[in-house]
């Protein structure tokens, strides 16, 4: 097993956990996404976890906000200020992991969506706020503003106006240096989005100007490399529709009822089972 999969997995038992202590939280897609957000943290974001705020870094903005969990073990995985006993302090008052919606509590958390849809339109206005910065401030040999924006988005995020909004504009203003990543598991809060929301997203996206590819959102080389072309395109904003297992590798997976409640103590064993980590709580390899 590579490393990047060890990281996937660590993120995986550290998610599970943290809902497993809080008695409440969203396990589906922090075990769902494990692999694309190890794939944005680990090889594709330039970011300084010792300067949080370090004006030139890239952004990532979790749209799909109740995945907080994925977001709190990244940053403690890459070295943000963000200690292991603040992850066992997850959802409690006064904590350094409240959850969502956030804005300028966790070093490292640019914004976390709680109205779903909102995310990917702070995103495209991060985006713009670069295009115009660069515009003002760039001269040649001399690219002081130049970031990328990343976003996490699910289905939810998909089916609201809002993102739909701000998708048309980043299409209209050709902005290349945001890339969302949409987390297509077929899963919402009360089961298949068959039952409410069968429309081609792909189709929509081409239609708004966007670059549109798919890929394994469990086979992590696979989204570092659909994150790589889409980073060097430089024509327009990119999509790339991740296709995943919400609740990937425990029992739960591909259900419904791990979108917003624990896992439950039986699971949460199995799935450090099937993973090969150890059943102690809050485990990070050396
Ligand atoms: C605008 C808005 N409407 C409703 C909700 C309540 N809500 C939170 S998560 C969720 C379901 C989201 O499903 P999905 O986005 O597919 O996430 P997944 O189940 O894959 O984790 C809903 C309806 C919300 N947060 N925002």
């Amino acid at each position: 097993m590579s490393i990047l999969n060890t990281v996937a997995h660590t993120v995986r038992g550290l998610a599970a956990d943290a809902v497993e202590q809080a008695k409440s939280g969203h396990p589906g897609l922090p075990l769902g996404c494990a692999e694309i957000g190890t794939a944005i943290f680990a090889e594709v974001l330039r970011h300084d976890p010792a300067d949080p705020r370090w004006p030139n870094r890239d952004r990532f903005v979790l749209s799909a906000g109740h995945g907080c969990m994925l977001l709190y073990a990244l940053l403690h995985l890459s070295g943000y200020d963000l200690p292991i006993e603040e992850l066992k302090r997850f959802r409690q008052l006064g904590s350094l992991t409240p959850g969502h919606p956030e804005y300028g509590v966790t070093p490292g958390v640019e914004t976390s969506t709680g109205p779903l849809g909102q995310g990917l339109a702070n995103a495209v206005g991060m985006a713009l706020a670069e295009a115009i910065l660069a515009q003002r401030f760039n001269r040649p040999g001399f690219p002081v503003v130049d970031h990328y924006t990343y976003v996490l988005a699910s289905d939810g995020d998909m089916m609201e106006g809002v993102a739909a909004e701000a998708a048309s504009l980043a299409g209209h203003l050709r902005l290349s240096k945001l890339v969302v990543v949409y987390d297509a598991n077929g899963i919402s809060i009360d089961g298949s989005t068959d039952l409410a929301f069968t429309e081609s997203v792909a189709g929509r996206f081409r239609a708004y100007g966007w670059h549109v590819e798919e890929v394994d959102g469990h086979d992590v080389e696979a989204v570092i490399a659909a994150l790589t072309r889409a980073r060097e395109r430089g024509q327009g904003p990119n999509l790339i529709i991740a296709r995943t297992r919400i609740a990937r590798h425990s029992p739960k997976e591909g259900k419904a009822e791990s979108h917003g409640a624990p896992l439950g103590q039986e699971a949460v064993a199995a799935l450090k089972a099937n993973l090969g980590l150890p059943h102690e709580p809050f485990y990070v390899p050396a």
